[in-house]
């Protein structure tokens, strides 16, 4: 980060609290203990999930919605080709596939503007990257480990970064991108950008402590940031009734009054509607949204899980009946829109895809010299 970027606790525009303006009176403590809920009335948590509630899925147009399609069926079918790479040997360490939340990034990173407001996630974030319209070749080249990869060849599957496109990682630390998130919500707020940040994480790591930390900064601070919970039903094998005492996500916010809102993350529209509703409060300088986006992942935590603590019926039904590309694509037919149009798109990703695992498969390997760049070597 440039040396000016850094926030330093003076800046003129934070509006980090000053003693004097948040030291409570005698008066204060007093109404507090006689009235400990005086202001709930106009404490508005649910302000957000009413008016998404009363309007429920975005009016795209079908040039819109087949946008849409293609994104997600780039990223179904960009992550069945790392989970084939991955058992030819080809992708070494670790490797977490999106299949089945494909919606969420989508429908969210749709509304950001790419490349100016920045997106912060976990490990499984070869689809947010795709649906910020980072080239798939760069992504598979660094899954297989090639000098061409985003991060050289040197982060694998769960670190790649672009600074160009304002996609600060791929972290496989827990949690740790919820308080990073805040970092580059800072930025955006220090600098006066107008950018926003959005924050990936999922329902395991909404059990971290740091998350709430967190939440009270980005609060406090009135931080430009949308906290993205990832309910896929599943921390690695543990259900979410298992490790959960409120399996409602989006009301973790309440005690740092962060409004929340639950949403269907495995409908595109519905997804789309729900950031417009999020973004226009955080972009109105109203601090942080905490979203729930309840979707699942028909494949196992990472590629070396067999996924045994679920039934296979269990999958079955989510793929039968709430796959966000068959919705989408039923959608589009609805519509109008042609089989062979969506034949076509369906055809042209293919070709890419086989063009991104040709591009990844005969790369070189990174020069042995990669070995010293990109770490701190001298003294600080
Ligand atoms: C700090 C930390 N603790 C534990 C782990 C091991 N770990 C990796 S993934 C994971 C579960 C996270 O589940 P969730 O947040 O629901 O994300 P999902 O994989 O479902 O997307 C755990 C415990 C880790 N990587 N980092």
């Amino acid at each position: 980060m440039a040396k000016s970027a850094r926030p330093r606790a003076a800046n003129p525009r934070s509006s980090a609290p000053k003693p004097a303006a948040v030291a409570a009176s005698v008066s204060d403590v007093s109404a507090a203990l006689s009235s400990p809920v005086e202001d709930d009335a106009t404490f508005a948590l649910r302000s957000l999930q009413q008016s998404h509630a009363n309007n429920k899925r975005y009016d795209a147009s079908d040039a819109e919605l087949l946008k849409f399609y293609e994104q997600m069926v780039l990223i179904r079918r960009f992550e069945e080709k790392a989970g084939q790479l991955y058992g030819l040997g080809l992708i070494g360490g670790f490797c977490h596939l999106y299949i089945g939340q494909e919606a969420v990034a989508v429908g969210l990173q749709s509304a950001l503007n790419e490349g100016h407001d920045s997106v912060i996630t976990g490990y499984r974030d070869h689809g947010h990257m795709l649906a910020y319209g980072i080239d798939p070749k760069v992504i598979m080249a660094e899954l297989t480990g090639r000098g061409a990869g985003i991060s050289r060849g040197k982060g694998g599957s769960m670190h790649m970064f672009s600074t160009e496109h304002k996609f600060f990682g791929g972290h496989g630390i827990v949690g740790a991108q919820v308080s990073l998130g805040a970092g580059l919500a800072f930025g955006h707020k220090y600098r006066d950008d107008g950018g926003v940040c959005m924050a990936y994480f999922g329902d395991g790591a909404a059990n971290q402590g740091q998350v709430y930390e967190t939440f009270n900064m980005a609060a406090l601070w009135k931080l430009p940031i949308v906290f993205v919970v990832e309910n896929n039903g599943y921390a690695m094998g543990t259900a979410v009734k298992r490790g959960s005492a409120e399996t409602h996500f989006y009301r973790r916010g309440t005690a740092f009054r962060i409004p929340g809102m639950p949403v269907n993350g495995m409908d595109v529209l519905e997804v789309r509607q729900a950031a417009e509703v999020a973004l226009e409060y955080v972009r109105g300088g109203n601090g942080p949204v905490l979203m729930e986006l309840n979707t699942y992942r028909y494949r196992g935590h990472s590629m070396s899980d067999p996924a045994k603590y679920r039934s296979r019926e269990e999958v079955q039904e989510m793929r039968d009946k709430h796959d966000p590309i068959e919705g989408a694509k039923q959608e589009l037919l609805k519509r109008g829109v042609t089989e062979e149009a969506i034949k076509d798109i369906d055809k042209k990703i293919r070709q890419q895809v086989a063009q991104a695992a040709d591009f990844a498969e005969s790369s070189p390997e990174p020069d042995m010299a990669e070995l010293y760049t990109d770490v701190l070597v001298e003294k600080y």
